[in-house]
Order: C-alpha cells, then sequence, then structure tokens
C-alpha cells in the first residue's frame, strides 16, 4: 500500500544543500514511489515565530515554492501550498495545544538551541511551534513524514498527542499517529566551517552553506574555502568521528553521487584535499545548478508560482477542513 507524505519547509529564505539532502531530495524520491499521495507545504505560520520583514516573507513563499518545483516537486502528483491559505492548521492546532502537556513542550531541544540564552524574549509561537507542526501532519492522516535528523523529537511529540487525543475522547485512531522517515546516512549536512554545527539559514557566513540558488563560481569557491585538517584523507572511517569537517563532506560526496561512505573513502584515500575538493565542488555544481537555474527562472513568473500555490490551497483545505470539522465534533463543539 502506498504511503502517505506529509512534510514542510519554512520559507526563512537562504535554502541551502542541507535542506536539499535532508528533505527535499527525499520529498521528490517518496513523489515518484507508485501508490504515494504526498503533501508538501510551504510553512510560512512556522516562518513567523521568528520576526520576518512583510515583503521579504513573500519573496521567501515564492522562492521555496520555486525551489519545490526546480527539485522536481511536481504540482501534478502532489499537492503544494502554503500553509496560511488553510485556517484548518490554525484551528488545529489550537486543539492539539489543549491536548499537548506544557511537560512535553518543555523537553523539545529545538526551542531551547533557537530559544538561546534569553528565553524569556523568545516568542510563544516559537514555544509551541512543534503543536503546530502536529495539526499540520495530522490533519493529513499522514503515515510518513520525511524530515531532517532535527525533527525526530518534534515527530515523537506529535505521536504523543495523536495518541493522547484519540484516548481522552474515545476516538481510537481517530489521528494517526504518523512516523518519521530519516535517511540512515547523511541526514544531518553540517556547516562547511564547522563541523559540529549543523549548515543552517540563519548562520550569519554565508561561506557556511551552499545556497540552493548559489550560481557555480560561488559554490566553487565555497568548496573551496570548506574547513578541513592537516591530516591526510583517510584511508578507513575509523577515526572519522573525529573530524568532523572530512567527515561532512565526504559524507555529501557520498550522499550526491549515491554511493556509500565506504566508497567514497576508497575512491579518495591517499589523494589531497585540493583534488577532492575539486571533484566534490564539480558534483555539487551538477547537482545544484540546474536547481539554482530553474529557481531563479520560476521566480521571474511570480503569478505561475501564486496559480500553484492557490490550487495547492485548494485541495489542501479540502482534506484539512474536513478533518478540522470531525475533530470539533468529537470534542463537543
Ligand atoms: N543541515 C541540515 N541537514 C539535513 N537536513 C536539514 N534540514 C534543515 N537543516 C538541515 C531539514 O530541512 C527541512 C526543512 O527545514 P526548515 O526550513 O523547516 O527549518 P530548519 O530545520 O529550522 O532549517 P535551518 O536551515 O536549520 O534553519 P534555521 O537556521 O532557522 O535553524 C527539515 O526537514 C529539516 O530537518
Amino acid at each position: 500500500m502506498g504511503k502517505k507524505i506529509f512534510s514542510g519547509v519554512q520559507p526563512t529564505g537562504n535554502l541551502h544543500l542541507g535542506n536539499y539532502i535532508g528533505a527535499i531530495k527525499n520529498f521528490v524520491d517518496l513523489q515518484n514511489q507508485e501508490g504515494n499521495e504526498c503533501v508538501y507545504c510551504v510553512v510560512d505560520l512556522h516562518a513567523i515565530t521568528a520576526k520576518q520583514d512583510p515583503i521579504i516573507l513573500k519573496n521567501n513563499i515564492r522562492e521555496t515554492t520555486a525551489t519545490f518545483l526546480a527539485s522536481g516537486i511536481d504540482s501534478k502528483k502532489s499537492i503544494i501550498f502554503n500553509q496560511s491559505l488553510v485556517p484548518a492548521h490554525s484551528e488545529g492546532s489550537w486543539i492539539l495545544g489543549c491536548i499537548a502537556r506544557m511537560g512535553w513542550l518543555n523537553r523539545m531541544t529545538q526551542f531551547k538551541e533557537k530559544a538561546g540564552k534569553d528565553k524569556e524574549k523568545a516568542s510563544v509561537g516559537l514555544y509551541i511551534y512543534p503543536v503546530l507542526m502536529t495539526a499540520d501532519i495530522l490533519l493529513y492522516d499522514a503515515t510518513h513524514v520525511p524530515v531532517g535528523e532535527d525533527q525526530k523529537q518534534h515527530l515523537e511529540l506529535s505521536r504523543d498527542i495523536a495518541q493522547k487525543f484519540n484516548l481522552d475522547f474515545n476516538a481510537p485512531n481517530f489521528l494517526r499517529a504518523p512516523e518519521p522517515l530519516i535517511q540512515k546516512n547523511f541526514s544531518r549536512i553540517m556547516s562547511l566551517k564547522d563541523g559540529t554545527n549543523k549548515m543552517s539559514k540563519s548562520d550569519p557566513s554565508d561561506l557556511s552553506r551552499i545556497n540552493l540558488t548559489d550560481h557555480k563560481d560561488q559554490i566553487m569557491n565555497k568548496i573551496k574555502k570548506a574547513k578541513t585538517d592537516n591530516d591526510p584523507l583517510p584511508d578507513d572511517d575509523e577515526n572519522l568521528s573525529q573530524r568532523p569537517e572530512v567527515e561532512n563532506l565526504l559524507g555529501i560526496y557520498s550522499s550526491l553521487s549515491g554511493q556509500s561512505l565506504k566508497n567514497s573513502i576508497n575512491e579518495f584515500s591517499g589523494k589531497n584535499f585540493s583534488e577532492f575538493k575539486e571533484k566534490l565542488a564539480e558534483l555539487v555544481v551538477e547537482k545544484i545548478s540546474p536547481i539554482s537555474v530553474e529557481i531563479n527562472k520560476l521566480q521571474k513568473d511570480t503569478s505561475y508560482i501564486d496559480t500553484i500555490l492557490k490550487e495547492g490551497g485548494k485541495r489542501a483545505n479540502s482534506i484539512a477542513s474536513k478533518k478540522v470539522e470531525e475533530m470539533k465534533k468529537i470534542i463537543g463543539f
């Protein structure tokens, strides 16, 4: 039987190679597997958990949509829309927020990381973000959610919330507990400047990430400047975890070439970093440049992008509004 897939990406700009390898590439593979029904959402309600400039946000919603399309998500096969078009997400999130427990949310490590030291100043939205994410998923009865490693804990929370709702209202199996789909290898792509931090949109250094809109010269330059160490390339993976930058670059190479880490290590053992980086840069350019060219082309046609979102929004709304109505009936509204 096919899977019901739901996943989202925040329109917060600077979509990067980590988002592509950890999430979007997987979205495309799942869409192309026979029998799957996929919903891919530009999660703009999530984006406003941090302050956004309205004009930039609007551009980022279109750019994220263009990235989906340019990466191979097909609006005829999958539903593509932005979250704020479908009111059921906000409504469902409120109801589920009354099911979730403070203790559960207090354990979420992403909130701790993103709120930083001054968590009193973080938005309430950032704190309850995992509840909105739960509503996103449960409204579509998603069976599987393709995400990067960093979202695993939120997925576990959404399973707890679904189970508690079903139990509290004696509605067995009404909300479906989803399974995360996390790639076994290279599920977390790290910064090019520091192999212990994940590649991230909000890293102030543009050299830390390959943006999906970077052109060839930028990609070559960033890989050339990527941090490595003074030892030669390894012959095996024995001490690789102590060399996070090298592990990350070999991981990117393996992931984009579709070969195992072991094969990549064998391919480059005994070679010097400049040779490896040249090959890696060629591969990243080969995979990312066509996407970046297409994003730039699509972005010029804003009315085309807006039509895709509107059409997708209608399809999403017809599924999600029905589910939220059933939810309201169950709780006694
Ligand atoms: N470095 C990464 N490696 C693998 N997967 C990643 N993802 C993000 N960064 C990496 C996955 O991409 C999907 C979409 O992410 P998002 O836009 O919802 O937000 P995020 O995880 O907050 O992205 P960033 O880049 O890390 O943003 P900031 O800088 O704001 O923290 C998700 O499935 C995510 O796992």
